[in-house]
């Protein structure tokens, strides 16, 4: 009888019967080589695969374990919780709670409506801003990642820049019609579209700041300045915060930028953090737009496992842990975790560009600072993929592609970090054999 001990044995067996293996694209380790790692267990800073081998974590699932792996306020919450049903399919306290947790630390969502995944929660803020405003169009900016609905998929970031594909099939030109692509960072091509198109657009959409081409920080004014061309020629304006919100301050990136730089997006769309590890999603904004959504309105959104009872407990109760304090820790964190592996590869003299944005992070292997996606794809993807492995041997478990951000949790230790350290100084010294 043959026993499954290691990832790859797992692996080969996934590949029978789930495509590629994996249950979404970027963790099949196609850009990067080799056998994703099996995962069987986490706890803190720290995760296990099937093999038996301990990593420290800065995925943390790409967002949500925001406080680590199983911390014990959240766990014990949650098996309670699990103890009364997982699911009723019908109105519980939880969603309200959550959805009065949202609002409170962003006042601008009077409204809030869950649902399971951030491509939802987008697809549902498009709908609405059609329906608002009764134009079709809606801009993207290239290599940002809003989910893979239909109309969205388009010059798109994530596991589309990661395995390089083009736009992808079974998305028809009617889909995408009204899509209207412009790169990011670039005032005068928006400045262009508005001044030529300005009176069909229902919707700009952004990533707050892109993190799904790698961490591309938006120009200083330039989420203000689509507050403000949105607002000029009545068109929506929807900051997808799902990979920011609740991450990078107690308000999400609108908490510590919007405020300061005074512009407030028309709806928002959060996930990954607000579901602590969960699949809940959610979209928020004025009650003048969210009230369309049916029933009160004739807009249509919904879902058997919305604002799930389960969902909704794990995430109020890792709100509830995101305090000033922890944002403060996550800060420094980022801070010390990126400048060491930064001065790890300059020593080793590899060419990076080390980007940061509140506490997300990523490197570019190439010289110049990306501003936009087309810079992104300048990178050496394939030093990229020495260094992560290097990393990954020692154990050290980043993000499987250089299009991606990385994440610090609130459970690193001061062990962790010089252990990330020690390990760069390898990795970078690889990564330079490899690019010489
Ligand atoms: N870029 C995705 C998160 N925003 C990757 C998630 C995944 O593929 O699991």
């Amino acid at each position: 009888m043959t026993t499954f001990e290691t990832s790859l044995q797992w692996h080969n067996r996934a590949k029978r019967i789930i495509p590629g293996g994996v249950s979404s694209p970027v963790r099949a380790f196609q850009s990067v080589g080799g056998t994703p790692r099996y995962f069987v267990k986490g706890e803190g800073s720290k995760v296990w695969d099937v093999d038996g081998n301990e990593y420290v974590d800065l995925v943390g699932s790409w967002g949500p374990m925001i406080v680590g792996h199983a911390h014990p306020h959240v766990l014990s919450r949650v098996k309670s919780a699990m103890e009364k049903s997982f699911s009723f399919g019908a109105p519980g306290p939880g969603e309200v709670l959550l959805a009065e947790e949202i609002s409170a630390r962003v006042p601008a969502c009077e409204r809030v409506r869950f649902v399971s995944s951030g491509t939802e929660a987008v697809m549902t803020a498009v709908r609405l801003a059609r329906a608002a405003t009764s134009r079709n169009l809606i801009v993207k900016f290239a290599g940002c990642y809003h989910g893979h609905s239909d109309s969205l998929l388009v010059q798109s970031g994530s596991g589309i820049a990661t395995l390089g594909l083009p736009n992808s099939p079974g998305v028809t030109p009617g889909q995408t019609q009204d899509t209207i692509v412009v790169p990011f960072n670039d005032l005068n091509a928006l400045t262009q579209l508005f001044d030529e198109r300005g009176s069909e657009i229902a919707a700009v959409i952004t990533e707050a700041t892109p993190a799904n081409m790698g961490v591309v920080p938006p120009v200083p004014g330039f989420n203000k300045f689509l507050s403000d061309i949105t607002k000029k020629h009545h068109s929506l304006f929807i900051l997808d915060e799902v990979m920011t919100g609740f991450r990078i301050s107690q308000g999400g990136w609108w908490g510590k930028f919007g405020l300061e730089e005074d512009w407030t997006p028309d709806l928002f769309t959060f996930g990954k953090v607000i579901g602590g590890g969960m699949p809940l999603a959610a979209v928020g904004g004025s009650a003048a737009v969210m009230e369309l959504l049916a029933p009160s309105g004739t807009v249509y959104q919904a879902g058997t496992l919305s604002g799930n009872p389960v969902a909704t407990t794990a995430g109020l109760a890792t709100l509830e842990l995101c305090d000033a304090e922890l944002y403060s820790a996550l800060d420094s964190r980022a801070r010390e975790v990126g400048s060491a592996i930064s001065e790890a590869l300059t020593a080793a003299e590899v060419e990076h560009s080390f980007q940061q944005a509140g506490n997300l992070f990523s490197f570019f292997f190439t010289p110049n600072h990306v501003n936009n996606f087309d810079d992104a794809k300048e990178q050496d993807t394939s030093a990229f993929a020495v260094f992560f492995h290097s990393l990954l041997e020692q154990g050290i478990s980043v993000p499987p592609s250089a299009f991606e951000a990385w994440f610090v949790s609130g459970a690193l230790t001061d062990e962790d970090v010089e252990k990330i350290a020690k390990a760069a100084k390898v990795a970078a010294q690889q990564a330079k054999l490899r690019s010489s």
